[in-house]
This record gives C-alpha cells, structure tokens and sequence, in this order.
C-alpha cells in the first residue's frame, strides 16, 4: 500500500515535471509544416532560378530551382504563414550556427496594384543572432521595382521559434541544397485577410527592409520590375494555400 501511495506521488512529480517542461517552451514556438508547401508559379509554371547567379557568390543566398524541385514555396495553417526558398548552399554558417549575414526575404503585393508591394517579411540574418522580421512599404519611391525601402518595422519574432533552416535532399545547386523557412503570424499582418489574394517576389538580400542585390527569384531574367517578376497570385488560409483558379492575377473577381 505503501509502496503503491509512493509510486503514484512519484508519477505525480514525474508528470508536473513534464508540464514544466511543455509549459517553457517559448511562446509562439511552431512546428513547420511538412507537406502542403505550394509551389510558385508564373503564368502557371514552376519558378525556377539557376545557379550562381547571386551577388555576392555565397551559394547560402543562390535561390535555385527546376522544372521537378521548384525554388519556393508558401504554406498556411490557422496561425501562420511560412515562406520556404530553396538554396545551393546551407545558410547557416558551420561556425557560430547563426543565419549569415544577409536576408532571405519575400515581398507582398496585398492590394491589386502590381507596381508596388506592401508587405516585406524576411528571415533577417545580419540582426545580431538573426530575427524574423515584417515591415511595411508605405511609400513607394521607385515605381515598380523590386528594391524599394520598406518603411515600417512591425513587428519581429525569434528565429529559435519562427525560421529553420534544413537540407532539401537536392542538389540543383551541383552541391547540397537547404530550404531557408520562416514564419509570420497572420495575426501580425496588416491589411491581409485569410483567403484574400497576394502575390510575392522573394530572392536574397544583402540589407534588412529591401530586397536588393543578392538573388531575385526570376527564372534567372535580372529584372528589377516587380509587376514583371511577381508570381501567380495565391489564396491562403487555415487549410493551406492554393491558386486562384478563376481569375489568374486574382484580382478581377467579385
Ligand atoms: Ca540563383
Ligand atoms: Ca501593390
Ligand atoms: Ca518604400
């Protein structure tokens, strides 16, 4: 009897334990989704980018992909949005396991005008220890082009809980692809609403708020047009992101 009254207190303490434990974890820690992932697509194809094209040559920020392992993709739960790119190279550096010192960053296009974006969410590596960052492009100083300033810093969240990096099982780049992921809170983003249509222009970035140098995803074309470099527009929600199958910018329906 004794004996017994024991065991249950030490199960007891054994259980509190681990609700100690599951109780830690960071606020906001997400577990990345391992299916689901929509490729993007122009004009209903696979983006692709080849390799070395990126400025400067550090394959961790070569974008790349082909017609069967596309370079990027979008995936959505109830939570939150998450970015995934495709890299010749892992971006995190063997060293101090910090992101380096660039950003892998997307931008959105959230209000039917395709010369300008409104949203730039980024897995930010030059922050000292590195964040995941979102702002907002409130004043378009270049018409159309795709390294205009984002103006306003909303918000930041730990890349412990929001970003991952991992290996792709690939090698588009001729050595070991990664995938660079990172999530945003749909509760965070301003002016989106689940199932609304966006389009994105992602690709690395030597600079936060910007995306400029380092890699454009662009079938390799060096645009620096968004509207010509925007992908097809999406609709993402609780159940994952899908095309807008109707209308093929997305924009002209009801
Ligand atoms: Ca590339
Ligand atoms: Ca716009
Ligand atoms: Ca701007």
């Amino acid at each position: 009897m004794k004996s017994t009254s024991m065991r249950a207190i030490c199960a007891r303490v054994l259980l509190c334990g681990l609700l100690f434990f599951a109780g830690s974890v960071p606020a906001g820690a997400q577990t990345f989704p391992t299916s689901g992932w929509l490729p993007l697509t122009q004009s209903g194809i696979a983006l692709t980018d080849p390799s070395g094209d990126e400025s400067p040559a550090v394959p961790g920020i070569d974008i790349v992909g082909d017609k069967n392992d596309p370079a990027a993709f979008i995936a959505s739960d109830a939570s939150f949005l998450y970015f995934r790119l495709r890299l010749a190279g892992n971006p995190v550096s063997p060293i101090n396991h910090h992101f380096t010192s660039y950003a892998w960053t997307c931008l959105l296009d959230i209000d039917a005008d395709p010369t300008s974006y409104e949203l730039l969410t980024a897995l930010d590596g030059i922050t000292v220890g590195g964040s995941v960052d979102l702002y907002q492009n409130t004043t378009t100083s270049k018409a159309d082009s795709i390294d205009d300033l984002a103006e306003v810093a909303i918000t930041s969240y730990a890349v412990a809980t929001n970003a991952e990096s991992l290996s792709a099982g690939t090698a588009v780049g001729g050595g070991a692809d990664y995938f660079a992921d990172w999530a945003v809170a749909w509760a965070d983003l301003p002016g989106l609403s689940k199932l609304a249509p966006f389009r994105l222009v992602c690709g690395s970035s030597t600079a936060q708020a910007r995306l400029t140098a380092g890699d454009v995803l662009d079938f390799g074309s060096g645009s620096a047009s968004f509207s010509a470099t925007a992908v097809d527009s999406v609709l993402c929600g609780d159940g994952g992101c899908t095309y807008d199958a109707v209308f093929h910018d997305g924009f002209e329906g009801p």
